[in-house]
């Protein structure tokens, strides 16, 4: 059975699957490499260009394009960086897919036909700029700011987002890294420490890994990736909560298949165990903790047994892992988590993990959580108009906030609902840039009804992915690959003897083709046609950058120089902030009306006969914005469904049949995709990749490719702190030639 690989055997053959991760490479240390191994290999191209920095997801590996020509023929690790080194990802690879991806958009398109059915046809710049300008300041005119909205994610949205939020004055801005990903981990840690957390835990120098639900090796962020193997490499222990037996868990040395939602309850009935038998750290908690009482009182009740009822596993394991943690605090690795957007109960889920940080003492501590101190370049702003907060969607008349805890921007559910309503105002105008919100917001249904209401939406993309068949208008824009934007700046501290921070700046690695746009532009010309001009920062991208780069006393020509990565010495990462403390009680939480000591609430199981949908990630796709690849698909062509192979024996079905499905909303998948059979998943769960069936015929590789994950989420939870997206409280029965399976009772 694959449960037996063994750790050492992991180790050995290193076999995360399709990550680059060249281990005996150390990754690159010195302050400046030998010109020598920047110049190309091989006979396949002639010139290496640096300064570039990957796009594929967004964790924005540094690279170097290698071209023949004009032609970038492939992508590689710039082995000047401290992050990334040498290794880039199968994603990042892909790259060169992307940028000569034939189905690429190029030229401004009109929607003649439909939204959601459309027929295309070719306008001039001019026509297109001329058309978003009016038809956004109509709205804006007829409706005033509130009545525009935008969907924004990835480096180029910030600068057309800052414009309308803070020059047009809208509050409408939903973006996907908050209401449907990491929004509620920021502002649950924000209420316990002052900080929104990132994925900062000294991995490398850990003795135990605590993942809860993180797939490493299925998620895959190069950096973080390195240094999760190095840690293990180091000997520390894993520990990996998930319901399936995820690339993590078959590393793991405890691998805890918990009954989905339960979470909280696991990590109460862990800290109440070291809380009442004294393994906790009594010392860090005096001088750091508050609300330390109300809070070893508020979860006194969970003892072990309650929570291994509530979670489905046995209430030694979950003393077996609290015991693991003590032992080795506090250098663990309480992993915050990244998307965590699962069940509606989740900023309780987030601020239980903090909270587990702190009774074990593990923060600024060698292999606990430690922020990155990065260094610090300038942001160019939009000049902010004052509009007040008269119509913030989360504040109620008595300017009480709905959601106190709502990570920046609009709650995503808020802007669809007061769209549909009409209440307390119309929203008629979208803007959607870079992201897909078709596929990635919960409820499909309901954002085409969202943006079928609308006067007008305009899409800026690279790809034709299902979100642009919604567009009026729709704007390609230059890729990653063939523009300057994005500052990436970082710190490292374990690869090296001593603490060393980087800047870098994203630079094209070939020539932008066809009519492709940047966002400065795009954006300033829709700004002049709004009345706007005085109000533009800049005149283009390359301004916008060297102006960041000057506060940290850079250029671009510099940064050239020094082969696209600039590095200087960083700080002690481990000196913790005089004003540090862990607010195990919060009573602010309380007066806005939720606990303020941290509470498991339950989430709706399973109706008869149905399985809970769950979903991840694949390590050689980005959510949907893979699927055309060529490369990226023929390694993945489709999301096959995780069935419990007794299960599937007990319905009739095997390993590779063909599959539908029919969710509790009565809605069907459009496509099918294959079974996988394997005990490695919990019977109350099937489970797929997440971004595949795309619907728009313009996507001739990704087409119909697997099953849309999203299709099948109809019923939308909220975060009643946060007001983010639950995802996980939808249920599936498969279907198969035609007919309907019933999934047998568990319980
Ligand atoms: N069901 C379900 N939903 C989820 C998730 C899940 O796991 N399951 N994951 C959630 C998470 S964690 C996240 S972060 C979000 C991600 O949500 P999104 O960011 O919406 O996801 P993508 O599929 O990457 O869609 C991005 C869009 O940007 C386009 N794009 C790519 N590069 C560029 C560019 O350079 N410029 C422009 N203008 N556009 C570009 C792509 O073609 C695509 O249309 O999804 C969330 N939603
Ligand atoms: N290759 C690749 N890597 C990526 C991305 C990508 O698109 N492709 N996207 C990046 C982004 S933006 C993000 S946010 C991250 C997301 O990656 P993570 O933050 O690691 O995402 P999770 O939602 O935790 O991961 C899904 C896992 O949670 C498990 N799970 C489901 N329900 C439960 C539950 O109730 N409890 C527990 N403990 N586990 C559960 C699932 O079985 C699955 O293994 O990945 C990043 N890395
Ligand atoms: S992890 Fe992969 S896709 Fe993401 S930025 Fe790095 S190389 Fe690109
Ligand atoms: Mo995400």
């Amino acid at each position: 059975m694959a449960f037996n690989l063994t750790r050492r055997k992991f180790l050995q053959s290193a076999s995360l699957a399709a990550v680059a991760l060249p281990l005996s490479k150390a990754i690159a240390s010195e302050t400046s490499v030998k010109r020598s191994a920047l110049e190309a290999v091989g006979s396949f191209a002639d010139e290496t260009v640096v300064g570039g920095v990957c796009e594929m997801c967004f964790w924005r590996c540094q690279l170097v394009g290698k071209k023949r020509g004009d032609r970038l023929v492939k992508l590689e690790g710039n082995p000047k960086s401290i992050d990334n080194g040498t290794s880039i990802c199968a994603r990042g690879n892909a790259g060169v897919q992307l940028l000569y991806d034939p189905d690429r958009l190029k030229y401004p398109l009109k929607n003649v036909g439909e939204r959601g059915d459309p027929k295309w046809k070719r306008i001039s710049w001019e026509e297109a700029l001329d058309e978003c300008g009016a038809k956004l300041k109509e709205i804006k005119d007829k409706y005033g700011p509130q009545g525009l909205s935008m969907f924004p994610h990835g480096s180029t949205a910030k600068y057309p987002m800052h414009f309308m939020e803070r020059t047009v004055g809208t509050h409408n801005v939903s973006e996907a890294s908050f209401f449907q990903c990491r929004g509620i981990r920021d502002t649950a840690y924000i209420a316990t420490i002052g900080k929104a957390p990132g994925e900062f835990v000294d991995m490398p120098n850990a003795k135990v890994i605590l993942l809860l639900g993180g797939h490493f090796g299925e998620n895959v962020h190069v950096s973080h990736i390195k240094r999760y193997i190095k840690g293990l490499q180091n000997g520390a222990k894993l520990i990996v909560v998930d319901p399936r037996y995820s690339a993590s868990a078959a590393k793991s040395d405890v691998w805890v298949q918990i009954k989905p939602g339960t979470d909280t309850a696991f990590l109460l009935a862990i800290m109440n165990y070291l809380i009442s038998n004294d393994k906790y750290d009594k010392d860090f908690i005096e001088e750091y903790g508050d609300g330390f009482e109300e809070f070893k009182k508020g979860i006194a009740d969970w003892s072990l047994e309650k929570a291994a009822k509530e979670c489905d596993i046995p209430a030694a394991q979950i003393k077996e892992v609290a015991e693991l943690l003590a032992s080795n605090a506090p250098n663990v690795s309480i992993h915050p988590g990244r998307h965590v957007s699962w069940y509606g109960n989740d900023f309780q889920r987030q601020r239980s993990l903090a909270c587990l940080t702190g009774v074990l003492g593990a923060f600024y501590v060698k292999g606990g959580w430690v922020p990155a101190k990065n260094p610090k370049v300038g942001k160019v702003s939009w000049a902010k108009h004052d509009h007040g907060d008269e119509h913030n969607l989360n504040m109620n008349e008595e300017e009480e906030m709905l959601y106190p805890f709502t990570p920046p921007g609009t709650s995503t559910e808020l802007i669809r609902d007061a769209a549909l309503t009409g209440k307390p105002y119309p929203i008629k105008g979208c803007v959607i840039w870079g992201q897909n919100p078709i596929q990635t917001i919960p409820g499909q249904q309901k954002m085409k009804d969202v943006l079928k209401q609308m006067d007008f939406v305009m899409c800026v993309d690279v790809m034709p992915t299902d979100a642009t068949m919604w567009a009026d208008i729709l704007l390609p824009e230059v890729s990653y690959l063939e523009r300057y934007d994005y500052i990436k700046t970082g710190t490292q501290w374990d690869f090296a003897d001593k603490q060393q921070q980087y800047i870098s700046a994203r630079m094209p690695l070939a020539a932008p083709m066809f009519e492709r746009k940047d966002q400065v532009f795009i954006t300033n010309e829709i700004a002049k046609r709004m009345g706007y001009e005085k109000d533009i920062p800049v005149q283009t991208v390359e301004e916008m950058v060297e102006k960041n780069l000057k506060v940290a006393g850079l250029s671009l020509a510099q940064l050239k120089k020094e082969d696209g990565i600039h590095i200087q010495d960083g700080k002690d990462p481990y000196t913790m902030p005089e004003d540090f403390e862990v607010l195990f009680y919060n009573e602010d939480i309380e007066d806005a009306g939720f606990p303020g000591v941290p509470t498991y609430i339950g989430v709706e199981q399973p109706p008869k006969g149905f399985a809970r949908l769950l979903y991840g990630r694949v390590p050689v796709h980005t959510f949907n914005r893979t699927q055309n690849n060529v490369w990226l698909n023929k390694a993945m062509p489709d999301n096959p469904v995780w069935l419990n192979d007794e299960t599937a024996a007990q319905i009739g079905l095997k390993d590779g049949d063909i599959v539908g499905f029919v969710n509790q909303d009565g809605i069907e998948s459009r496509t099918t995709t294959t079974l996988k059979t394997t005990p490695g998943i919990r019977k109350d769960s099937v489970y797929m990749a997440h971004g595949y069936g795309s619907a728009n015929p313009l996507m001739s590789v990704g087409i119909n490719a697997g099953v849309d994950d999203q299709s099948l989420i109809s019923k939308i939870t909220i975060d009643p702190e946060t007001g983010a997206h639950g995802m996980r409280n939808n249920f599936v029965k498969l279907i198969k030639d035609g007919k309907t399976l019933d999934i047998p009772a568990t319980a």
